[in-house]
């Protein structure tokens, strides 16, 4: 595009997003002597863990890897208390965070970029800020996280009801009381998960609305084991070192063998002895949990076999049985007393696949059979995942097409990093990179620190624009649907798939071939003169790499 207006500002680089991604971003960003400007849409820092505020909102991945590791002392000095960390103990870390880096001051909050263009004459982006000014950098880099696109489904007369409605994923900051209220959650993915058995306590009545019944594994979450704690401290950069020479960036006790070459006996000790421990290692038992619809069985009936013991109405029981998708194949969740909170008389479950919903009154939701008088009504019902905030950025690139023009069939991108077109934008944790297969602060790490040495080598070399190469691009796309295609992932209808929204094409979002072997790849790409990107200075014609 040429066609530009004047802007108020200009940086080295602008970063969207101000969490996670994009305040390590903006630290090293800083160390290359760049000067930059980080966009937040939020009225605080933090992402997905600003937003995340509902009740039960909590981490699923031990609080001692749910961190940075990229400053040793940072990583020492800071004190978890929990197995699992809650949704305000890791905000509190961000904050402490920002605040130890210094990073606060080139952070504007409440600033929704929407819209930006690539100017090819100028070589630099312009950015729209929402009732701000419009701004322009030589690089664009998005840290908008892969699920901050909440999603509440079109339902008829939903905008007559006059109760409350809240998304798990756009918290109201100020507290939320359901004392005394009757209440309705839709959607048991991992935020209904967790909200249910909070809301189930404090509500007069709970009636939650399930569409595809979910297998969970209790967390069994308490206060952090000091042993625990203290072998993490003292071997930090060793442990950190072997969770990402592993293929989800997590520590986990990864399974060896295959659920079908071991005896029953050998079977059943492994699956108890994983849910005693609880949490989502339980999937790795078996080393080919993802690939073998026999050894996935055994652990899909095994947590069934657990749902009926736990849940006493053997018909509430039975709707809350998985059953059209492999276990772990949607986001495997773990819970804190989720499927207990069913034994409450105040909980009541309706199956919509039965009973689907007809829609909204003013005070009640009415589904095919019966009518249900509510106060509040909580949407658990997930995002427009991994493309959904890159798409809604209206991001244009060299011929002015919008990405979400360019993605109608299926985004396309090289490593999940870049999209052929749009020169000078990086994606942290785009689609096409093992993003929300992971540890996702891992990947962000991995992303970043890619990102930075790129513009180092830029630096170095004179360079001012880089690119991916499209044929470079068609191959990563291809190899990315190739290798889910080989796995049951593809089996479920789950965000993975794009199968959550409506007419979003199915395919396969991020790179599940593992996370080690993805890093392999990119050091590769490196070590050959960054192959499949093409660089240029900007006064000459961009030349291959
Ligand atoms: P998820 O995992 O996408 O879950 C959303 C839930 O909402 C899921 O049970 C959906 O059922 C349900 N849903 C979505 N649309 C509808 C409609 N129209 N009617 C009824 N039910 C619906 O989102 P979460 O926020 O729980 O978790 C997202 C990630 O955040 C999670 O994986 C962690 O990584 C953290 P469906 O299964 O689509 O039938």
């Amino acid at each position: 595009m040429t066609s530009s207006t004047q802007p108020s500002a200009h940086y080295d680089a602008v970063v969207i997003g101000a969490g996670f991604a994009g305040l390590y971003m903006l630290h090293r960003l800083r160390g290359l002597g760049m000067r930059t400007r980080v966009f937040e849409a939020g009225d605080g820092i933090g992402g997905t863990w600003f937003w995340n505020c509902y009740p039960g909102a909590r981490c699923d991945v031990d609080s001692m890897q749910y961190c940075y590791s990229w400053s040793d002392e940072l990583q020492r000095e800071w004190q978890w208390t929990e197995r699992y960390p809650t949704r305000n103990e890791i905000l509190r870390y961000v904050h402490h965070v920002a605040e130890r880096f210094d990073l606060n001051r080139d952070i504007s909050l409440n600033a929704r970029v929407i819209a930006g263009r690539w100017l090819t004459d100028a070589g630099t982006w312009q950015i729209d800020i929402e009732r701000g000014p419009t701004v322009s950098a030589r690089f664009l880099i998005t840290a908008t996280g892969c699920l901050s696109e909440s999603r509440v489904p079109a339902i008829k007369g939903l905008e007559q009801f006059k109760g409350q409605t809240y998304h798990t994923g756009r918290w109201p900051k100020i507290p939320v009381s359901f004392a005394g209220k009757r209440v309705g959650v839709m959607g048991t993915g991992s935020s209904g998960i967790q909200a249910i058995p909070e809301i189930a306590r404090e509500a007069r009545e709970l009636v939650v609305f399930q569409r595809t019944p979910n297998f969970s594994i209790p967390a069994w979450n308490g206060p952090i084991d000091p042993a625990h704690k203290q072998h993490w401290m003292a071997n930090y950069p060793f442990l950190r070192e072997r969770a990402r020479n592993t293929r989800s960036g997590i520590l986990y006790d990864y399974g060896t063998r295959s659920g079908v070459s071991m005896t029953p006996a050998e079977r059943q000790e492994e699956m108890d002895s994983r849910w005693r421990k609880g949490g989502a290692n339980f999937v790795h038992a078996f080393n080919d949990t993802f690939v073998n619809p026999e050894s996935n069985q055994f652990l899909a009936d095994y947590v069934r076999d657990k749902i009926r013991q736990t849940v006493k109405n053997p018909a509430t029981a039975h709707k809350l049985l998985p059953h059209d998708h492999p276990i772990g194949t949607k986001r495997i969740c773990v819970d804190s007393g989720y499927f207990e909170a069913f034994n409450r008389p105040n909980v009541t479950l309706v199956d919509l696949r039965n009973d689907p919903i007809t829609g909204f009154e003013e005070h009640a939701v009415l589904t095919q059979s019966s009518r249900h008088e509510l106060d509040a009504m909580v949407f658990a019902t997930g995002y427009d995942a991994v493309t959904g905030a890159l798409e809604r950025l209206n991001l244009r690139g060299e011929t002015g097409q919008s990405l979400r023009e360019i993605w109608k069939d299926g985004p396309t991108s090289y490593l999940g990093l870049m999209t052929a077109g749009f020169p000078n934008l990086f994606t942290i944790t785009g689609p096409g990179s093992p993003s929300i297969l992971t540890n996702v602060i891992v990947s962000i790490e991995q992303h970043v620190d890619w990102i930075a040495d790129c513009l180092q080598h830029m630096q170095a070399n004179q360079l001012e624009r880089i690119e991916p190469q499209p044929a470079a691009q068609d191959r990563w796309v291809a190899k990315v649907q190739e290798i889910a295609t080989g796995t049951l992932f593809v089996k479920a209808n789950s965000w993975y798939m794009g199968a959550n929204i409506p007419g979003k094409p199915r395919v396969f979002l991020p790179f599940i071939g593992g996370f080690s072997t993805y890093v392999a790849i990119c050091r590769d790409v490196v070590s050959k003169g960054y192959e499949g990107f093409t660089f240029s200075a900007l006064a000459s014609k961009p030349s291959c790499s």
